[in-house]
């Protein structure tokens, strides 16, 4: 029997970092200062400094959000023709790809990380393939080996959206030293945010002053606009917020550790609930929590979970349903992937709320108001 009532305020899936505003306001004096507010000024140097060290990784370049970074990571990267891609991802992932007219070519995914299944790559390479673009989903490592290997051989550019991925790492690596882009949204929802925002890692350093042409407008100088750029930038109060942001985010991650970890002890003995696998070599960031639901074994659905939660005032996402091949603008395109664990997984998954500023009661309760299900 549930005697649990809702919650009074509405628990989200998440919550803004917040700084206090006090150093908000300081922030903004010692910018209004400069007078300098956009146009890689000081605090944008001393972002892209500081992210550099705190995601252990060689080279990275702002943007004002990961979505327009992930298009101009095709330009530099002078990507033609198809793109492997997974169906199971945000919409901005295969949009930035029509709007660099590349066609994407849908894989499945695995059912125990819901990545793309590195394992059916090859049979999807044709003349035309240019890159794959994979996503770290919910911030949990590709195949990266069996990637970059596929990727060598076929002479394909690996794009990596890591959107989810701030401060992970893989073998003692920050996450961006793979591929040879990697995309990290700094979007308000995300676990180190500017408000909005994203940027570009990788490798090739020659890639620094394409990427930095690019976002704007493609200017060299004064006298000479050499490519075909656009307005991409990060700016001040943006890059500032991030810089304030920064000191917080190794707290968040921790508190966020300890939730995860009190929702997986709270949920094991359900059945039909599976909580995503950790792996071995990875050090998460535990950007979100999703859990599976197996209608057949918990006796109700994903959606009908979905709603009920809601009842109480709990507003958990279908992250990422519809898959990116249900989208209604897809309905003239008459190609039709094998994809069935996609298929499945996106009809099962569902992120719970997860944020700092969650407590251990409150997870608690969540996970008995799941399990008294009726
Ligand atoms: N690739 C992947 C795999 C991605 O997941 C994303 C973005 C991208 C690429 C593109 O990166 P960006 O261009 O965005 O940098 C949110 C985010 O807007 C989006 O950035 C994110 N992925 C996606 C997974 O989540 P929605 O449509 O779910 O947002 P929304 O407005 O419904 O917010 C979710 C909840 O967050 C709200 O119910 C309450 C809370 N919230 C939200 C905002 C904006 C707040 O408490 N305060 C806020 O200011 O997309």
């Amino acid at each position: 029997m549930n005697d649990t009532k809702p919650f009074k305020h509405p628990i989200y899936i998440t919550r803004p970092l917040l700084v206090p505003l006090k150093k908000i306001y300081n922030k903004i004096e010692e910018i209004w200062k400069s007078k300098w507010l956009t146009n890689m000024g000081p605090q944008h140097r001393l972002l892209e400094k500081g992210l550099i060290k705190y995601l252990k990784i060689k080279y990275l370049t702002l943007f004002c959000n990961g979505t327009l970074a992930l298009e101009l990571a095709f330009q530099a990267l002078k990507l033609t023709g198809q793109v492997i891609t997974t169906p199971f991802t945000f919409p901005a992932t295969v949009n930035s790809l029509f709007q660099k007219n590349l066609e994407p070519i849908f894989c499945d995914i695995n059912l125990n990380d819901y990545n793309i299944n590195s394992d059916l790559i090859e049979d999807l390479i044709t003349p035309q393939t240019s890159a794959i673009l994979p996503v770290h989903v919910f911030g949990n490592p590709c195949d990266i080996e069996k990637i970059e290997k596929i990727a060598n051989q076929y002479n394909l550019k690996i794009i990596y959206d890591a959107a989810h991925c701030f401060g992970v790492e893989y073998k003692g690596q920050g996450i961006g030293n793979f591929g040879d882009v990697s995309m990290f949204s700094f979007h308000a929802t995300k676990i180190f945010h500017t408000i909005e925002g994203g940027a570009l890692t990788f490798q090739d350093p020659d890639l620094k002053m394409n990427l930095s042409l690019l976002k704007n407008f493609g200017i060299r100088n004064e006298e000479e606009v050499i490519l075909h750029g656009t307005n991409a930038k990060m700016n001040e109060v943006q890059a500032g917020i991030g810089l304030l942001n920064l000191r917080l985010v190794e707290e968040e991650i921790e508190k966020r550790k300890v939730l995860s970890l009190i929702y997986k002890e709270n949920l094991a003995d359900i059945n039909g609930i599976k909580c995503m696998d950790e792996k071995k070599d990875v050090k998460y960031n535990y950007q979100y929590f999703p859990i599976l639901i197996n209608k057949k074994m918990f006796k109700f659905s994903r959606d009908q979970v979905y709603e009920y939660l809601k009842k109480y005032n709990i507003f958990s996402r279908k992250y990422f349903y519809p898959l990116c091949t249900d989208y209604k603008y897809y309905n003239n395109n008459n190609f039709n992937p094998q994809i069935p664990n996609a298929k499945v997984i996106v009809n099962q998954i569902l992120c719970l709320p997860l944020y700092g500023d969650l407590t251990e009661e409150i997870i608690i309760q969540i996970c008995k108001i799941l399990s008294h299900i009726q």
